[in-house]
């Protein structure tokens, strides 16, 4: 059974709710706090703090990009990355570029206000704290917000001029991986008041944004972090049939540690069981049984840790 550990503001989690929506999957909702501690996923995902997180059974998936090939090899259906390359560096120009971007508008100080506006100002202190934790006491905001708005008015054209193409999704007339990466940006910023009105106009984007809005979220039940666990406990973790990468220094067996380099960088440590160019898997023990943590190599460092 598949568990999303997630909470309702998160937009790297609002694309895998859309993508459970296009798999029409039925899943677990785990949610958890939208800042730390969270000390029932952390036995899970051995100290990864980043939302979300996906556990299929024993199986946890760390960052969405490895979740959204995890649950594409779950179902047996890769036609999400059929255009291969283009639609893999699409996506990760969506998660990282265009993030920096809506990051920047939703955390400028007229639409921060708005979003805070939820928050006592205890809630808005400790959400302040966790997240200069979180970006290593940097800013948390890369880009100016006139930056990023020339950025994203850019990044709005080319879409709108490419979906008039097409007529239905960015890399034509069937839903890639990209459409689901450039999706969770523009519904966090349609999610603010202050910004919603950017995308205004944008006829074709509009379009598209409703056709994925309807693919749904899928058949979510309620659930909680104690009956992820037992789930976990319950199951024996699956190995990938992965070909190891060549070139790298380590080998399977070994005490390795895999790090985010960019935020959040936490070293989670276990066991490697499998790694290729693309994902690598490690065993960790969860009481007397064991999880397999699923990490992507972008974005991570595997580092030998004999201790
Ligand atoms: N590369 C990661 C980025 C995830 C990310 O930045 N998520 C945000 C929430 S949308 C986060 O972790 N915020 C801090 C937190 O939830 O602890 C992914 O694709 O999953």
């Amino acid at each position: 059974m598949i568990y999303l550990h997630h909470y309702p503001a998160s937009l790297f989690s609002e694309k895998i709710r859309a993508l459970l929506g296009y798999y029409d999957l039925p899943w677990h909702s785990v949610e958890i706090p939208s800042i730390m501690p969270r000390p029932l996923l952390m036995p899970l995902s051995g100290g990864y703090r980043r939302t979300p997180v996906l556990q299929i059974d024993a199986n946890v998936y760390c960052d969405s990009k490895i979740i959204c090939t995890g649950l594409a090899r779950h179902v047996g259906d890769d036609s999400l990355y059929k255009q291969g390359f283009v639609a893999h560096r699409t996506a990760d120009w969506a998660d990282s570029q265009l993030f920096k971007v809506t990051v920047a508008l939703n955390f400028r100080p007229e639409a921060l206000t708005v979003m805070m506006g939820q928050f006592s100002a205890e809630e808005a202190a400790a959400f302040a704290k966790d997240r200069a934790e979180l970006s290593g006491d940097q800013p948390i905001a890369s880009l100016s917000p006139a930056a990023a708005m020339a950025y994203l008015n850019h990044a709005l054209h080319e879409l709108e001029t490419t979906l008039a193409g097409t007529g239905s999704y960015l890399l034509g007339s069937t839903p890639s991986i990209a459409d689901f990466a450039v999706f969770h940006n523009l519904w966090f910023l349609n999610n603010n008041p202050v910004n919603a009105p950017l995308l205004k106009g944008f006829d074709q984007i509009q379009a598209w944004f409703k056709r994925i809005v309807d693919m749904g979220h899928g058949k979510p039940t309620d659930s909680d972090g104690e009956a992820a666990l037992a789930a976990a406990r319950d199951s024996q973790p699956k190995r990938p049939d992965l070909v190891m990468p060549e070139n790298v220094a380590y080998e399977v067996g070994d005490r390795v540690t895999v790090t985010p380099v960019d935020y959040g960088c936490i070293p989670v440590d276990g066991t490697l069981v499998a790694a290729s160019a693309e994902e690598v898997v490690i065993e960790r023990p969860l009481d007397d049984s064991t999880v397999y943590v699923h990490f992507p190599q972008a974005g991570f460092e595997v580092q030998s840790n004999p201790g």
